[in-house]
């Protein structure tokens, strides 16, 4: 029987968001325009692709998922402070995000930046909390936070995004383009998959294995994203065009549409090489891969 992907992901997407709503306080909560920001953002109703996938790689291991929920919630906010930002007037500058009009076009600038700001803490404070509530291995709950730094810090993230806004506009090689998309984009994908193996105890050469994965998958993933960007249709719930109009360092602009859907799909292939020893189990890790280059938003 095939794996039924869309099954699978609406009821991870579930699970995730009911976890969000329980570890982020209520919209009362005082000052209620922080809360109202901060959940604004949180369910405009992202994939949610990356707790998916450290809940995936987990569950090679492990069954007990509910124990590392909160790191999966912390991998969404990262994501989401992260998306924040970039649509700031000082960044990006979009009106459209999720379907929905940026957080400073609603809250306003200096609102948006905080949500950003707290989301980003909260990840940290939630994992460290998870930590010791749930009776985790603490040197693996120290890996995985240690992870999640390094992906969204100096070593990912932020030196995607400076490299991002620096090249707009200019000329810039395959090499420099490959930078911003793996530090950009692969690295917080890399991580997720990875914190999922360092939290179910994997062994040191599994965790490298489904890290390399993620390394591959994570890449083709923002290709993707660049195709997307000119192809894409209503469901992608922001205007087409924009990397265009803002000159932006792009895999179909350096090499064409089709090339780079082939580049895609060849990352994938080579990807699934490092799921071999996990048989069965890594379907589900499959199904999101083949997914992630197919799909539509
Ligand atoms: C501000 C430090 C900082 C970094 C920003 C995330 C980011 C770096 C920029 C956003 C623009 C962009 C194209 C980022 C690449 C990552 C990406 C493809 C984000 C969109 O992720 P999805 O498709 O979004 O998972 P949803 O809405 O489904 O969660």
């Amino acid at each position: 029987m095939s794996f039924d992907l869309a099954g699978y992901l609406a009821e991870r997407k579930k699970i995730i968001e009911q976890a969000l709503d329980r570890y982020l306080p209520p919209e009362n909560t005082y000052p209620e325009k922080i809360h109202q920001a901060v959940r604004y953002s949180i369910f405009a109703g992202g994939k949610r692709i990356r707790p998916i996938l450290m809940l995936a790689s987990y569950e090679i291991f492990r069954s007990d998922y509910e124990r590392v929920l909160a790191f999966a919630c912390a991998l969404e906010m990262i994501h989401t402070y992260s998306l924040i930002h970039d649509d700031l007037p000082a960044m990006d500058d979009d009106d459209f995000r999720r379907g929905k009009p940026t957080s400073h076009k609603v809250f306003g600038e200096a609102t948006a930046i905080l949500a950003g700001d707290a989301l980003q803490a909260e990840a940290f404070r939630l994992m460290a909390e998870a930590g010791i509530k749930e009776g985790l291995e603490p040197e693996r709950v120290i890996w995985a936070i240690y992870e999640l730094a390094n992906s969204a810090g100096l070593s990912g993230l932020v030196s995607g995004q400076i490299m991002d806004l620096e090249k707009q506009g200019k000329k810039y090689t395959e090499k420099e383009l490959e930078f911003i998309h793996r530090h950009k984009t692969a690295s917080l994908i890399r991580a997720s998959i990875k914190i999922g193996a360092i939290l179910a105890g994997a062994e040191k050469k599994e965790i490298k294995a489904l890290e390399e994965f993620g390394e591959r998958i994570g890449l083709a993933f923002q290709i993707m994203d660049d195709i997307l960007d000119i192809v894409g249709g209503e469901k992608l719930g922001k205007p087409i065009g924009s990397d265009q109009k803002k000159q932006k360092a792009t895999y179909p602009a350096l090499l064409g549409l089709n090339k780079s859907e082939e580049r895609a799909k060849a990352l994938v292939e080579q990807a699934f090489k490092f799921l071999e020893d996990f048989e069965e189990k890594a379907e589900p890790l499959r199904a999101i891969a083949r997914f992630l280059i197919e799909r539509e938003y």
